[in-house]
């Protein structure tokens, strides 16, 4: 059983370069996070460092040095999004600095609500001075809305304060929400490396899910499948990562490459990177500049950072403090979830201007002033699963499989068939025979269009008693899949709208009545026929004499079942074909085998009709080829002396 409150948990340091963040790491872990040689040379930290905490109380803690440099707040970014708690670091002496803020703001916007202020370097300070910086950082804290984080004085130096940053630490991270274990893998890689012996290792935060040796799992972008070999957690092998712990997974069979920091490591078939995400933005407060429609940015959710414009959907700009909605065009996908919170920082110079929460990861392009694209984010935003999966799939004009559509409305694969057993059962949606979905409205748009093309060609050809299943589904789209197709034609039959005959479709009901004129030339070109016996005139010749387009006429009759259509250019009677197989029937009683010639010979056909009418024959099973000759066919078989 999982206890509520959570053992194990992620701290990020913040703060203004140089004032003392690696320094306090190592005073609470005895880790140098300075890993880098140039970071020893230079004493300052230029990317992400690790260290393990264990905090009285028991909590477990992974902690992400982020260096401080203006320059390296990219890195910073990578490793703040998925702490579950800030040390913000300010230095006694210089106190509230642009790093501070920036950082800050930064785990603001990126929803990060516990956190401890280590007042750092008391042992360079008078007392007075200390008294004053504490005031004014508790001042600065208490404006920015993060008035409840304790403040805590410390040397790193002379270890003074050391019990009181770990006291104090203890108390944020208690009662911690569980992280969702039982979801589906989900875990940004930050950094990437080979180890001999384990091939490529990844780690990062787990942000969801649980990692297992022998896990199969995918790397997106790039959808590179691999296995997990091994797992650690704070350099120890463990039997699995659970959801919200610092996590090293060792990797079958796929390059360091394949795997950068950015990259993320999903369970298979969950997330997919897209380019155009629906967003709510929040602009910071103390912005330099408005956000302006279209503006161009660096988007950083997870540990990646992706160019891209702001398409701003509810106005020309943010000003600083406000909100909107918005679209985020990227120029490479991103791999983000309904919910993620992520940061965006201005092109040039970089810096962070706003942020906000993802409300449709893969959205369709939308357009500025459109009304209806605005409800729709909004019911996304607010909207019940169901709503949000009925929304999604009216966004695919073909329907969908409850797990592309779940994904489409950024569903998880559980809330996706639970939501799909609901509309299902409501009636708003139909499960297809191939498992595919389709909304009601859907349906009956279809049913409407249907409607009207089977109208519509009944209406040009008065002469045709309907419309090809083909050509009906030709002109409805040549994408509408065949499942759909059915679906609709066979609702259609069933409530009466429309009649069937074999493979044919009519408006309305089986009757047709033509007008008197029609009827006149129908009844010519059917006396034409019957005269003419077995060897009946072709269309053509039927045309000179009569002078009208006798190929209505023809496929009229042969629609009500009057005449066979032998060729396009020879129709017969009915009579004439009933008289052709009852004169088969006769014969196979006494032969086994057909020529031409007997044909011929019978029934006075020329080869003009004797070929074409044994083909058809053939074709509809009277008759089989053998050779040279004919045999009888499977409907007559049988009849036939053995
Ligand atoms: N006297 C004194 N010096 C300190 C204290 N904390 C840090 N320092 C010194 O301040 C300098 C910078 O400390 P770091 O811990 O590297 O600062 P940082 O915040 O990690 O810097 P970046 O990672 O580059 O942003 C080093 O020379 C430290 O030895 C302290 O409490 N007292
Ligand atoms: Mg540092």
């Amino acid at each position: 059983v999982e206890s509520a409150e959570r053992r194990f948990a992620i701290l990020g340091t913040a703060g203004h370069i140089d004032h003392g963040k690696t320094a306090l790491v190592h005073l609470l872990t005895g880790t140098d996070t300075d890993r880098l040689k140039e970071e020893k040379a230079r004493g300052i930290s230029i990317d992400l460092g690790f260290a393990h905490l264990d905090l009285p109380g028991g909590i477990s803690c992974g902690v992400v040095d982020v260096p401080g440099h203006e320059r390296f707040v990219k890195n910073m970014l990578a490793g703040a999004c998925g702490v579950d708690a800030m040390l913000l670091v300010i230095a006694a002496d210089e106190g509230v600095m642009p790093q501070t803020r920036e950082h800050l703001d930064i785990l603001d916007l990126l929803g990060v609500k516990r956190g401890v202020v280590a007042l750092t370097k008391i042992d360079m300070v008078e007392e007075e001075w200390l008294e004053l910086v504490t005031e004014s950082v508790k001042e600065y804290l208490d404006a920015r809305g993060f008035g409840d984080f304790p403040v805590v004085p410390v040397s790193s130096k002379t270890g003074e304060g050391r019990d009181a940053v770990l006291a104090a630490l203890a108390g944020a991270l208690a009662e911690l929400e569980e992280r969702p274990s039982a979801r589906a893998v989900r875990l940004p890689v930050d950094r990437a490396f080979v180890v001999e012996g384990f091939g490529t290792v990844v780690t990062g935060t787990l942000w969801q899910g649980t990692i297992r040796p022998g896990d199969r799992l995918v790397v997106e972008p790039g959808g590179v499948e691999t296995r997990v070999r091994n797992v650690e957690v704070h350099g120890e092998h463990m039997a699995e990562a659970r959801a919200g712990q610092r996590t090293a997974v060792a990797l079958a069979g796929i390059p360091r490459d394949a795997v950068p920091r950015g990259t993320w490591l999903l369970g298979p078939d969950t997330l997919h990177p897209a380019s155009m995400i629906d967003v709510r933005l929040r602009v910071l407060r103390d912005a330099p500049k408005e956000l302006r429609h279209r503006q161009r940015v660096r988007f950083h959710l997870g540990a990646s950072e992706i160019l891209g414009r702001v398409v701003l959907l509810e106005g020309e700009r943010i000003r600083p403090g406000g909100e909107g909605l918005a679209q985020i065009r990227l120029e490479e996908p991103a791999v983000a979830d309904r919910g993620d919170r992520f940061v965006l920082r201005s092109y040039s110079p970089a810096r962070a201007i706003a942020g906000g929460t993802v409300i449709l990861p893969d959205a369709p392009k939308r357009r500025r002033g459109h009304g209806r694209a605005l409800e729709e984010i909004r019911l996304e935003e607010s909207g019940s699963a169901e709503d949000r999966f009925l929304a999604a799939l009216g966004e695919m004009p073909h329907g969908g499989s409850a797990a592309e559509v779940g994904r489409h409305a950024g569903l998880a694969p559980a809330e996706a068939s639970e939501a799909e057993a609901r509309v299902v059962k409501a009636g708003t949606a139909v499960r297809l025979p191939d498992g595919n979905l389709v909304t009601r409205e859907q349906l009956e748009s279809l049913s409407r269009k249907a409607g009207e093309v089977l109208q519509e060609l009944q209406h040009t050809n008065p002469l045709r008693w309907g419309t090809s299943r083909g050509e009906l589904k030709s002109r409805l789209g040549a994408k509408l899949p065949a499942a759909l197709f059915d679906h609709l034609t066979a609702a259609l039959v069933t409530d009466g709208r429309v009649s069937q005959r074999g493979d044919v479709l009519r408006w309305g009901g089986e009757d047709m009545v033509l007008s008197p004129e029609l009827q006149a030339r129908v009844d010519r070109v059917a006396r034409e026929l019957e005269a003419g016996g077995v060897t009946p005139p072709t269309a053509k010749e039927l045309q000179t004499r009569l002078g009208f387009n006798v190929l209505e006429a023809l496929e009229h009759l042969t629609f009500r079942g009057d005449a066979v259509k032998v060729t396009p250019e020879l129709f017969l009677s009915l009579d004439s074909v009933d008289r052709i197989v009852g004169w088969l029937e006769r014969f196979f009683q006494n032969h086994r085998e057909l020529s031409m010639a007997d044909l011929r010979e019978a029934l006075g056909m020329s080869r003009k009709y004797s070929v074409p009418v044994l083909e058809h024959l053939d074709r509809q099973g009277w008759t089989r080829r053998a050779g040279d000759v004919r045999v009888a066919g499977r409907r007559l078989e049988g009849v036939s002396r053995s």
